[in-house]
């Protein structure tokens, strides 16, 4: 099921209304072009121009998750990353497509997408809100940090109407963010069977660089990223010693 609203505040915010209201199907889609409240991680915002960027949410209930599946249900934002990378990666050819650790898409180290997922419970049932927001046509005045970029920035081959501009984006996301989800339900949640773990591995920009982690709390951690550990965390090498990290924002460092 999609629903796709001409505006709305969050879409995070109102898939979980609804699919609370409602009891919505697994994968039901709130999708918009107009989102007037976006949120970030972390309580900050999520910021678009009207009718220049997609902001779309997904409620991932999937059958037998229950509270003993909740680490394994911690690969879903990184699947979201994943899904939006390879939208973004066929629609640009030339330019280097992958994921910040966890789930931002950086095009050559510029954020085009970022991903808020919300935990939440349907009918007695765990679920989760996947929600996207991915830039679209903004010119490089119409975003809100310089260390931007949109699709029309990079030069993506878009259709001319808005409408099958939005499609054609919306459309690849889903996609890819299905295939992927299906690949991990079918495997029953274990990451490394569905080959997600692989995927998210080879496609993380972060792995293998010099990283300083930002954690709640605003303590830092110096070292370099080593991998994902087997519920989808970072592990960070700090002059040898190991740590693994399950939220926080890393800043790449020159290698
Ligand atoms: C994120 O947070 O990147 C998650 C953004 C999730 C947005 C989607 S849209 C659909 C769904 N509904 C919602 O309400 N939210 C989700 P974080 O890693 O905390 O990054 C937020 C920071 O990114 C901000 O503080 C800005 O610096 C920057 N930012 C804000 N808008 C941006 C944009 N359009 N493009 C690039 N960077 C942006």
């Amino acid at each position: 099921m999609l629903v796709w609203a001409a505006e709305a505040g969050s879409t995070n915010v109102e898939l979980i209304r609804l699919a609370g209201q409602d009891n919505l199907p697994d994968f039901t889609v709130y999708a918009t072009a107009n989102q007037v409240a976006g949120k970030g991680r972390a309580g900050r915002v999520w910021e678009a121009p009207a009718d220049s960027a997609l902001a779309i949410s997904v409620l991932l209930r999937p059958n037998g998750a229950s509270a003993n599946l909740v680490p394994n249900l911690g690969w879903l934002p990184l699947l979201g990353g994943l899904a939006m990378s390879l939208t973004v990666a066929d629609l640009l050819e030339s330019q280097t497509v992958g994921v910040k650790w966890p789930n931002d898409v950086l095009v050559d180290d510029r954020k085009i997408t970022g991903v808020l997922t919300e935990l939440v419970t349907v009918a007695g049932q765990i679920a989760v809100v996947l929600g996207a927001g991915i830039n679209v046509s903004q010119s490089q005045e119409q975003l809100p940090i310089a260390n931007a970029t949109s699709l029309q920035i990079e030069g993506a081959v878009l259709p001319a109407t808005l409408d099958e501009r939005l499609d054609a984006v919306l459309a690849a996301y889903l996609t890819h963010l299905s295939h992927w989800y299906q690949r991990f339900v079918a495997a029953d949640f274990d990451p490394a069977v569905s080959g997600l773990l692989d995927a998210v591995s080879q496609n993380c920009l972060t792995i293998g660089r010099p990283v300083r982690a930002i954690l709640p709390g605003d303590a830092e951690l110096l070292g370099t990223a080593v991998g994902l550990d087997a519920t989808g965390r970072l592990i960070l090498d700090a002059a040898g010693t190991r740590h693994t990290i399950s939220a926080g924002d890393i800043v790449h460092l020159r290698h």
